[in-house]
């Protein structure tokens, strides 16, 4: 049989650190997911959402001149199920690492759980505000314990709608309320929808996919907003912090730890041990330097944002950290681990952990997790690790890594905006209102190994910071661009528009801001909210001229995502053909038919070049509705810093004619 093309390492990746550790998996014969995506032809029928396999009388594959599955279902209910389906397990995924978080602190509060502390009390009673807990003269400990049992009752009320929902603007909980999509609970919407997708139950397309926006924004406005906010009470609100991102921060000379997945519980804990003097002087006993720590994915965007440990990459990264062969031990936890890492790890001397209850695999290593036991957990963990580090072989750590600040929570940029009494989106609205800032673009999600990676989280956000749209980004979007320099305010200088350069010269913020893990797009809404209820750009979220996309997704939480970002009033663009392209009555109705009933919508642009057309398209559209100037950028960039250099050489009368103009004289 002919083999399948394979990808160049240039084809299959835009990084020049993975470039170079695909022509080393190439040299050594093993096998990445860049190599499988080559060999395997995605199925054609699953891939348009045709395939039903929710009962044994299937799977049926409604294709050519198949109208109807066994039971009579059309393509329209079957491509509407499977995603109402996809939709169902991100937003479970999402909202069980928020629960575990509400047990955490529950755990911390009742004396449980020693090794973790309230580091942000201020949050703390900012939430046990949404959350009706009393706060007055009562000790920090027993608030804390009745936030934690009050996020948990979130998860199962009985009665009424999330708490969170009053977060959002009043005329978009008024759209939820009408439309009857207004979440009860987070796990009774997940159980509903997933209900509603059993054989013989809900067969309205429409109806279904109703629901699936009710069951993302459980997710969005409880679930995800819950772990933002119980992950920063108990670690702290993020704040700008210098760190690395790429390959390159890995550490010839140390002993190399990977965390790796979602939950910042334990990676917080491994940070502590890894500066522990015994654990330092036990790596120097065995030949290291040094205890030297890095994150991938998720668990990277949290401890990268409170404690500045560096990025070693992004979704599709993972493998190529261990054919580095300098990592001792990557250890996981939850959500988008590869089972391929088990066979790669077996050809190197690094040890796979995993450490949740959830997650085992097979070949792995299993240290559980243990709230109550923590630090003894995670030194354990690090032991491990220094002992494998005299059974390292050769290594190849390429040398790329760029510096970013990250840490942009909406507390932070609020404060960076009004300072701490005065703290507002203010600015941020005025400068859109004046155009200097044309719009705002949330760049999110994943990789996906059929799509060359990174290659269009770079880009559409160049394109976006030229067209001075401020950029703010989540999860491996984040990192991409992380990776790529984008995030450090000297690039506002070299690459961003002359409105955009000004803002960002003026708050010395960089034209593209991390705001942490995929949770933390729960901070996306946020931002939006509080911009909505600022004056000067409408009253809603659908009113900003602002757009979502995720061009580079594959997972279904990026899907629940997406969704409760338009039931938000967003439009969100997704990047690939899409899941739904089988059936031309569910495009329609994620697109037209929910901007009708909830002001955004959603729709699937492979094309880099489109995606960014159409994002300016609507937010110039939307500026117009707001009676907002029409973009120009030639009316900014006369003032700023980055001029002073050139601005010096002159003589004091031609360079305040530069900076001012002819008029001034
Ligand atoms: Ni989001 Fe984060 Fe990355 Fe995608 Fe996976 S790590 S939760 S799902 S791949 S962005």
């Amino acid at each position: 049989m002919a083999r399948k093309k394979m990808r160049t390492p240039e084809e299959a990746s835009r990084d020049e650190a993975a470039v170079a550790l695909l022509e080393r998996a190439y040299q050594l014969a093993i096998e990445t997911a860049f190599t499988r995506a080559d060999e395997i032809t995605p199925c054609p029928i699953g891939a348009e959402g045709l395939c039903c396999k929710n009962c044994a009388m299937g799977p049926c594959r409604l294709v050519g001149k198949t109208e109807r599955g066994v039971c009579g279902a059309t393509r329209d209910t079957i491509v509407a199920r499977n995603f109402a389906r996809a939709v169902a397990v991100g937003a479970a995924a999402h909202s069980d690492h928020g629960r575990d978080l509400a047990y955490t602190l529950l755990e911390a509060a009742e004396g449980d759980a020693p090794d973790y502390k309230i580091r942000d009390p201020y949050k703390l009673m900012e939430v046990a505000g949404y959350l009706d807990v009393e706060t007055n003269g009562r000790p920090i400990e027993e608030i804390a314990r009745d936030v934690a049992l009050a996020a948990l009752e979130e998860f199962g009320r009985i009665r009424g709608e999330l708490r969170y929902l009053k977060r959002a603007p009043a005329k978009r909980q008024k759209i939820w309320r009408e439309l009857g999509i207004a979440p009860r609970s987070i796990d009774r919407e997940v159980v509903d929808l997933l209900h509603r997708t059993h054989i013989g139950n809900d067969q309205d397309p429409e109806h279904l996919l109703d629901q699936a926006m009710r069951c993302a924004l459980a997710d969005g406005w409880g679930g995800s907003m819950l772990a933002t906010d119980l992950t920063d009470i108990l670690f702290g609100t993020p704040a700008p912090i210098l760190s690395e991102a790429n390959l390159g921060v890995l550490r010839e000379d140390m002993v190399n730890i990977i965390v790796h997945g979602h939950e910042p519980t334990l990676s917080e804990m491994i940070v502590a041990a890894a500066q522990d003097p015994e654990l330092i002087e036990y790596a120097k006993s065995k030949g290291a330097n040094g205890i030297n720590l890095a994150g991938i994915c998720c668990t990277a965007n949290e401890t990268l944002m409170r404690e500045g440990i560096p990025l070693a990459g992004n979704f599709l990264q993972q493998e190529l950290a261990i054919l580095t062969g300098a990592v001792e031990a990557m250890v996981v936890d939850v959500q988008c681990i590869m089972e391929g890492l088990v066979p790669l790890a077996e050809q190197f001397h690094t040890e796979l952990i995993t450490t949740s209850p959830k997650v085992r695999i097979a070949g792995a290593t299993h240290i559980e997790f243990d709230e109550r036991n923590a630090l003894a957990i995670a030194k354990e963990i690090v032991r491990r690790a220094i002992d494998h580090f005299p059974e390292r072989g050769e290594t190849f750590i390429p040398d790329y890594r760029s510096p970013l600040v990250p840490g942009f929570s909406h507390e932070y940029i609020d404060y960076a905006l009004g300072g701490f009494y005065r703290g507002s989106f203010r600015p941020l609205n005025d400068a859109i209102v004046a155009g200097r800032i044309r719009g705002v673009v949330a760049n999110i999600g994943c990789n996906n190994a059929r799509i060359c990676h990174d290659s269009l989280h770079r880009y559409v956000v160049e394109e976006f910071i030229k067209n001075d749209v401020l950029v703010v980004e989540t999860g491996c979007g984040a990192i991409a661009s992380a990776k790529q320099g984008y995030m450090t305010p000297e690039t506002a200088l070299e690459l961003a528009g002359p409105g955009l350069r000004e803002v960002c010269e003026a708050i010395g913020i960089p034209p593209v801001l991390h705001m942490g893990a995929c949770v933390d797009n729960s901070r996306i809404l946020t931002v939006l909210s509080q911009m909505a209820t600022e004056t000067g750009l409408g009253e809603d979220i659908a009113d900003i001229p602002a757009v979502g996309m995720a061009p580079e997704w594959m997972s279904e939480k990026a899907l629940a995502i997406a969704t409760y970002c338009v039931a938000s009033g967003a439009y969100v663009i997704m990047g690939g053909e899409g899941p739904v392209r089988g059936s031309e009555e569910v495009t329609r109705l994620i697109s037209e038919g929910w901007e009708k009933k909830v002001g955004g919508k959603l729709e699937f642009i492979p094309d880099g070049e489109e995606i960014v057309r159409r994002a300016l398209e609507h937010i110039d559209k939307k500026r117009a509705a707001l009676g907002l100037p029409e973009y120009d950028p030639s009316k900014w960039g006369k003032s700023g810093d980055w001029r002073m250099p050139e601005l010096l050489e002159l003589p004091l009368e031609e360079r305040i004619e530069a900076v001012y103009g002819k008029a001034v004289k």
